[in-house]
């Protein structure tokens, strides 16, 4: 062992399985600079603070991003989540569900046009895949582009979509009329026949924004469509990074909860102890941050396949299946530590219970529980599915 008992023990504490030697000195220096960031005040001028730091569609190479790996992009994820998910949520959609896709998809004029004003968050960007139809199952789509003369005329509705009432940029996935395959187009806010209002009194991620968009005739030019993307495989590459993220990001969530609960556990004494006393709030505590240290590694791993290129799909579905459901499970579990203060905003460890539900519900994982008293057996169907199909060969989506 080359530290002592003293700072073993406290490195216990932090980082039981020495992540950090695995870093880059720069992964530690981005990490660095999100944790200081995050201390700060945080508010909905967030983006803007964000994009001068990097921050946004940061594995970008030019265009004003910063180019840095995707373990960077994930240790970023990282500390936004112990905020909030809301943060990171919309730190992400701006990042891999926008930006990625023009990065990736768009002419070298999109790219141009809005990647250097996205990175500083000059403008922002939403996502439109889901619609009121279709949710897990996007191959159903109904919404629609038809080409006419200039362009393309666009109709349908999305729903739950973050950042859509803000944005000024829309990516939007319509099943084309001409050849039924689906494609991106980008809308610029203000367009004729385009809306977005806000689904109001949602009781998680609520420093996020949400909203649904309509869209009613709305007529683009030949110039709105991502040239480079045609089929499912388009939107769906994008959610890879995004569920990558998430990955990294639920766990930081998790630690946050698992700081606060101890400190808690400390400090409250019941039966003239201290409740960290009790062997059963100990169980409590080891057991999330086994799971937060299991799963940080597992997408360390991940990211560093992902920055070498030889990343599947499903690594970052069993990455995101396991650390959305591990963080929800063990958010729950040492929320009980707070006893009735857990009903308390001021905790802050319930406000991270409920993100991480919706967090374990986008990007295609939604978990059931089959023993909801114990919390034990848990499956999370979309990403259950994906790994099945892996390993059986057999797809179980549907008939
Ligand atoms: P399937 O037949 O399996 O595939 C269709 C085509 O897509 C390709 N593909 C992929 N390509 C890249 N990456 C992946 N992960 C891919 N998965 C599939 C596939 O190769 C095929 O290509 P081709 O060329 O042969 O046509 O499609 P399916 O319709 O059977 O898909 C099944 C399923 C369940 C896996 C898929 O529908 C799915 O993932 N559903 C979940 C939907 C979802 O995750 N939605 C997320 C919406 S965005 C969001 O929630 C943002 S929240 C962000 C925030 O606020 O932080
Ligand atoms: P459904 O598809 O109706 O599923 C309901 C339940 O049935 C789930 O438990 C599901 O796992 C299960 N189920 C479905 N099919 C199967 C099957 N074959 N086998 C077994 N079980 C199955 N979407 C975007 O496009 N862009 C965004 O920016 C975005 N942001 C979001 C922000 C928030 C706050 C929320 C809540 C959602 C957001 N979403 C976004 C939508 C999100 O991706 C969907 O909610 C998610 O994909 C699930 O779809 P659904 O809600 O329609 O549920």
């Amino acid at each position: 062992m080359s530290c002592n008992a003293q700072s073993y023990r406290d490195q216990l504490i932090e980082d039981p399985l020495n992540l950090e030697s695995l870093l880059t000195e720069e992964e530690i220096a981005v990490r660095d600079t999100a944790r200081a960031f995050c201390q700060a005040q945080f508010n909905h001028d967030v983006l803007p603070a964000m994009g001068a730091l990097g921050f946004l569609g940061p594995t970008i190479q030019g265009y004003g991003c910063a180019g840095v790996s995707s373990v960077a992009y994930g240790l970023i994820a990282r500390e936004v989540e112990r905020v909030d998910s809301g943060y990171r949520s919309t730190m992400s959609v701006q990042s891999s569900l926008v930006m990625h896709p023009i990065n990736e998809y768009g002419s070298e004029a999109q790219k141009e046009k809005y990647l250097p004003r996205l990175a500083k968050a000059e403008i922002v960007g939403c996502f439109g895949l889901t619609e009121p139809n279709h949710g897990s199952d996007p191959a159903g789509m109904e919404t629609v582009a038809e080409e006419v003369d200039g362009g393309f005329v666009i109709n349908g509705a999305k729903t739950w979509i973050t950042n859509a009432p803000v944005a000024d940029l829309f990516v939007i996935w319509a099943r084309c009329k001409w050849d039924d395959k689906v494609r991106g187009f980008l809308l610029e806010k203000g367009t004729k026949g385009l809306s977005a209002p806000a689904i109001k009194h949602k009781l998680a991620l609520r420093c996020s924004i949400t909203g649904s968009i309509f869209m009613d005739s709305v007529k683009v030019g030949h110039d709105a469509l991502l040239p480079k993307a045609k089929g499912l495989g388009g939107p769906f590459g994008c959610l890879n990074s995004a569920r990558y993220g998430i990955s990294w990001g639920a766990m930081g969530a998790l630690e946050d909860c698992i700081d606060r609960t101890r400190a808690y556990a400390l400090e409250r004494h019941q039966f003239k102890r201290p409740l960290a006393s009790f062997q059963l709030v100990q169980k409590k505590l080891v057991d999330a941050q086994t799971e937060a240290v299991l799963g940080l590694h597992a997408t360390l791993q991940v990211g560093r396949l992902k920055d070498e290129g030889k990343v599947a799909p499903e690594m970052i579905s069993l990455v995101k299946r396991n650390n959305c459901g591990k963080a929800l499970e063990h958010s729950r579990r040492v929320l009980d530590i707070l006893g009735g203060n857990a009903c308390s905003d001021e905790y802050h460890v319930a406000r991270h219970v409920a993100n991480l539900q919706v967090v374990n519900t986008y990007e295609g994982a939604r978990r059931t529980m089959k023993d909801r008293a114990l919390m034990t057996d848990v499956s999370q169907d979309i990403h259950t599915l994906i790994l099945g199909k892996a390993m059986t060969g057999l797809q179980a989506f549907a008939n």
